[in-house]
C-alpha cells in the first residue's frame, strides 16, 4: 500500500474525534483498493515523545541557557564528514523535528530556522509548539525560542508544521498551524520579527475555525523578494480538509491567503487548486524574479499521485491552469514509524537562464526501482516540464526522501534530502545536497552534509529544509546523532557548488 494523504499536524486524540477524517479515510481506502490504484494512507500518529526529558526554560523573548554548539568542521575523516561545517541549532532535551530555514538577504549571517518543538510551553498545556531559532553569526550560536502563544495562537494548545521566510528588507516571518487535541479549535497564523528573529510578534490568524468537519493543515510560507509591484507580499498556502467527496467522503483543496502590508492583515483564504484538483496535500508557495507566484503540491487521484503546479501573475488574484507532472512516490519507507509522507518542493530561479526563467520542482519517486530524488524544470512558466533528472548520484538501490529545493542569487539550484546510501541496511540517514549549476539541465556530484544517524522509530517530521545565499547552501534537518535525541542541525555555509568529481576537501 502506498502512502497517501497525511494529516501532518501531529494529531493524536483529536484525530479520533475527527469523525469526518476517520470515516472518509476508510472509505477512500476501500474505494482505492477496489480500483487497484494507490490507496490513501491511514492516519498515523507520531511516536510518543520522551516527556520526561522536557526542558521548560526557553520561552519567547527569553534567551535560552544552552551549551556551545557542536562544530564538526575540523573532523578529518572525509568518509564520515566530507566537508563543510555543521552547526547544532537546538540544544534541548525535548524533540525538534520538521525543519524550515531562511537566510536574511540583507545579512546572510542572520539565519532563522523552525521546527516542531516538544520542549513544552511553561505553565500551559500542549505537547508541541512552533520553535523558532535565530543566529547572527552564520550558525555558530543560536537563540532558541517558541513562537508567542498569543494573538491567533492563543486559542489553541498545539502548534506546528512551521515554515519561515525573510522578505527583501530583512523581516522574518514564521507560519504555523494551531489546533487543540481535545476541541475542534484550529487556526493558521503568522508571526513576524523585524529584528532578525530576536523578538517575534503576536501571531496573526489567517483562518480560525471550530468545526468538527473542517481542518486546516500543512501550511507553508513564501515571500515576494522581487523588484516587481508585488514585492513584499507574503503568501501562505495550506490544505483545507472539509466535507466533500473528492477523497472518498471528504475534500482537500489547497487554499491561499496573502498579506500586502507586511503581515498585519491577511486576505480570506481562497481555494486555488480548483475543480479537478480537490484532493491534495503538501503545498508550498514560491515567488520568481518578476513577482510570479507559484504554488506546488501533491495531488491524489484514482490513478495515483502527481505533482501539481499553478502560477499567478497578479499576486494570487487570478491563476493559470494547473499543470501536472507524473510522479511515483514510494510508500512508507520504514514500514511504520518514522512516517515518510512525500511532498514536492518548488523554487523559482531568481536568475534567468540564457533563454528565460526556470522553475524547478523536486519530489521523491520510485520509477527507477527505489526511492530517488527527481527534479523537473520548466522553461515556460510552469506550463510544461522537461523530463525529470535524478538528483541523487548514488549507484545503489537505497532510498532518498524528504527533498527540499532552493535557487540562489547565482542561479545555482541546491536540493537537500535524507539519504540512506551510507547504510548497507538501507535504514540509517545522512543528509546530502545535490547541486545544479546549469538551471536544472544536469546535476553535479552530491555532497554529504551530515553525520550518519539512526532515526529509530521516532517521528522525524514530514519535511526538512534548505536555503541559499549566493555561492552557499544552508541545509537544515532533524538529526538524532546524539543518542537518539532529536535536534535541529544546519550545515554550511561553504563554497558549495563545484562541478564534477570532488578534487579535494573543501573547508
Ligand atoms: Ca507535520
Ligand atoms: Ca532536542
Ligand atoms: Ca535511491
Amino acid at each position: 500500500m502506498r502512502a497517501g494523504l497525511h494529516w501532518t499536524g501531529e494529531r493524536s486524540t483529536r484525530a479520533i474525534r475527527f469523525g469526518l477524517a476517520c470515516a472518509s479515510l476508510l472509505i477512500a481506502l476501500s474505494l482505492l483498493a477496489l480500483s487497484g490504484a494507490a490507496a490513501f494512507g491511514p492516519v498515523r500518529e507520531p511516536p510518543p515523545i520522551r516527556v520526561s526529558f522536557r526542558n521548560s526554560i526557553p520561552v519567547s523573548g527569553t534567551v535560552a541557557v544552552r551549551a556551545l554548539p557542536i562544530v564538526l568542521g575540523s573532523v578529518a575523516d572525509f568518509g564520515a564528514i566530507p566537508f563543510g561545517t555543521q552547526y547544532r541549532v537546538t540544544n534541548n532535551p525535548g524533540a525538534q523535528n520538521e525543519v524550515s530555514i531562511a537566510v536574511n538577504p540583507r545579512n546572510p549571517a542572520n539565519i532563522v530556522a523552525s521546527a516542531n518543538d516538544y520542549r513544552g510551553y511553561p505553565g500551559l498545556p500542549g505537547d508541541v509548539w512552533c520553535g523558532v531559532y535565530a543566529t547572527w553569526d552564520g550558525g555558530k550560536t543560536w537563540l532558541e525560542q517558541l513562537v508567542p502563544r498569543t494573538g491567533g495562537l492563543s486559542v489553541v494548545t498545539v502548534s506546528g508544521d512551521p515554515s519561515v521566510a525573510f522578505d527583501a528588507d530583512g523581516n522574518a516571518y514564521a507560519a504555523c498551524l494551531g489546533f487543540s487535541r481535545t476541541t475542534d479549535d484550529n487556526t493558521v497564523a503568522v508571526s513576524k520579527s523585524i529584528d532578525g528573529g530576536r523578538v517575534w510578534g503576536a501571531p496573526v490568524a489567517l483562518v480560525t475555525v471550530n468545526l468538527p468537519g473542517e481542518f486546516h493543515d500543512k501550511s507553508y510560507i513564501g515571500v515576494d523578494t522581487s523588484q516587481s509591484p508585488t514585492r513584499g507580499s507574503v503568501y501562505v498556502t495550506w490544505t483545507k480538509f472539509m466535507t466533500g467527496t473528492d477523497c472518498g467522503s471528504y475534500s482537500a483543496p489547497i487554499v491561499l491567503s496573502r498579506s500586502t502590508d507586511g503581515g498585519a492583515r491577511w486576505s480570506p483564504p481562497v481555494d486555488i487548486s480548483g475543480a479537478g484538483y480537490r484532493c491534495n496535500q503538501g503545498s508550498q508557495p514560491a515567488v520568481g524574479p518578476g513577482g510570479e507566484l507559484y504554488v506546488s503540491w501533491m495531488n491524489y487521484y484514482f490513478g495515483g499521485q502527481r505533482v501539481a503546479v499553478e502560477r499567478s501573475l497578479d499576486g494570487g488574484t487570478t491563476w493559470g491552469a494547473v499543470s501536472t507532472i507524473s510522479a511515483r512516490p514510494p510508500g512508507d519507507l520504514y514500514n511504520g514509524p518514522p512516517r515518510t509522507p512525500h511532498f514536492p518542493s518548488l523554487a523559482v530561479n531568481p536568475i534567468d537562464a540564457p533563454t528565460g526563467n526556470r522553475v524547478h520542482v523536486v519530489w521523491t519517486d520510485e520509477r527507477y526501482g527505489n526511492a530517488d530524488i527527481l527534479m523537473a524544470t520548466s522553461s515556460d512558466g510552469g506550463s510544461t516540464w522537461a523530463a525529470p533528472i535524478r538528483m541523487n548520484d548514488d549507484v545503489g538501490a537505497n532510498a532518498q526522501f524528504f527533498p527540499w529545493v532552493t535557487a540562489s542569487q547565482k542561479g545555482w539550484v541546491f536540493v537537500s534530502f535524507y539519504d540512506r546510501r551510507d547504510d548497507p541496511a538501507d535504514h540509517q540517514l545522512t543528509v546530502y545536497v545535490a547541486t545544479s549549476m546549469d538551471f536544472g539541465v544536469s546535476t553535479g556530484r552530491n555532497r554529504r552534509a551530515s553525520a550518519q544517524f539512526d532515526p529509530g522509530t521516532w517521528f522525524i517530521g514530514d519535511y526538512i529544509g534548505i536555503a541559499s545565499f549566493g555561492d552557499f547552501a544552508y541545509p537544515a534537518w532533524c538529526d538524532l546523532r546524539n543518542l537518539g535525541e532529536e535536534e535541529v542541525y544546519m550545515a554550511g555555509p561553504w563554497l558549495f557548488a563545484v562541478p564534477g568529481p570532488i578534487s579535494g576537501r573543501l573547508p
